[in-house]
């Protein structure tokens, strides 16, 4: 082979090297051109080298010179390649870099509902009075809801188109059960169990078959109140209430005692808050009546108290400035 045609090959074979290793896309393909190429056993540069054989002893030194030249430049293409491939696969650097002792990101998942953080505030504004929570069922007989508090059989409020009674309920039970129309059965269930003093208040739902309205729904809440001690006086229920509002409402509220009559109190009141020039009923009150107190085996001789019960929807109304319940 002349040293023209031994040149003019290698040069075609460098030419050809150099682009097949830039086009390789990935690890897979690069592979395969490095094994056309530079492969050990039959490799083209291999096959390139044999011709080396067979140029004239003359051209011997210039033919290897080239040889090497080219060789060289096939190994450079395909390091060359093999930098470009290595750097797309190196992840794509994005903002800071990532550290993994830094505290998680707590993921936002919405807020407590208007009336929940309503009943957290009132636990918390009695809680600083001293009063604590005390809890009783939904469903209830008719000594809590009705005769302990001094309501009695023929009372309108037992009606049965007022309340919810539970046939199913009274069918287990044996006796009639009804959903409770009010937190005042939660009073009951304290004195039962705890002799005097007593101080808690009780939230929780109550349920009566109204009509829905602005101020009126058939599931409402509750937040009933009861104080059991000696010398208890109306005074300190007016007080009691009256700071109650104004840590809720932030002092700029107005309320009044209206009177009323509860069977469970005597005297009673009705408690109203002035909103937008309007006086809102914001709950009853009164003091524990005698026969409440014996009806629990308190001596009225020894002791007294105030009890109230207010509506949750209508303070946390106010509070938000919404006008309708619903
Ligand atoms: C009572 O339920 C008495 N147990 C309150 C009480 C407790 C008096 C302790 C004396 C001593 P009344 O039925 O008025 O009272 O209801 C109290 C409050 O609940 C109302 O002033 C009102 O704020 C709220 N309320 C009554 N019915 C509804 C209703 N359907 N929807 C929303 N709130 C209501």
């Amino acid at each position: 082979m002349s040293l023209s045609v031994f040149i003019a090959e290698l040069d075609a074979l460098a030419s050809a090297a150099a682009q097949t290793f830039a086009s390789a896309a990935d690890a897979a393909a690069l592979e395969a051109a490095r094994v056309e190429f530079l492969g050990a056993k039959s490799g083209k540069l291999k096959d390139a080298q044999k011709g080396l054989g067979t140029v004239g002893k003359d051209d011997k030194p210039a033919a290897g010179k080239r040889f090497n030249e080219v060789k060289q430049a096939i190994e450079a293409a395909f390091a060359e390649a093999q930098t470009r491939l290595d750097a797309s696969d190196a992840p794509v650097a994005a903002g800071p870099p990532f550290d993994p002792t830094q505290p998680g990101r707590r993921p936002r998942i919405g807020h407590l509902h208007p009336l929940t953080q309503t009943i957290e505030d009132l636990k918390e504004i009695m809680g600083r009075l001293g009063f604590s929570v005390a809890h009783g069922p939904e469903i209830e007989d008719e000594r809590h809801n009705f005769e302990a508090l001094n309501i009695p059989q023929a009372h309108p409020a037992r009606d049965p188109l007022e309340n919810f009674y539970l046939a199913t309920a009274e069918k287990i039970s044996g006796a009639p059960m009804l959903l409770r129309s009010q937190t005042s059965t939660v009073q009951i269930r304290v004195m039962e169990n705890k002799k005097p003093p007593v101080r808690i208040i009780s939230l929780g739902r109550v349920y009566r078959p109204d009509t829905a309205d602005a101020t009126h729904y058939p599931m409402f809440h509750q937040i009933e109140g009861l104080l059991i001690d000696k010398h208890v006086t109306m005074a300190d229920l007016k007080s009691t209430l009256r700071m109650f509002a104004s840590s809720y409402f932030g002092g700029e509220v107005h309320i009044r005692f209206r009177p009323s009559f509860f069977p469970f109190t005597e005297p009673s009141v009705e408690v109203d808050m002035q909103w937008n020039d309007r006086w809102i009923e914001m709950g009853g009150a009164g003091m524990v009546d005698p026969n409440v107190l014996r009806a629990v085996g308190y001596d009225p001789d020894e002791v007294s108290g105030f009890a109230f019960g207010l509506g949750v929807e209508r303070v946390c109304a106010r509070r938000h400035q919404v006008t309708d319940i619903r």
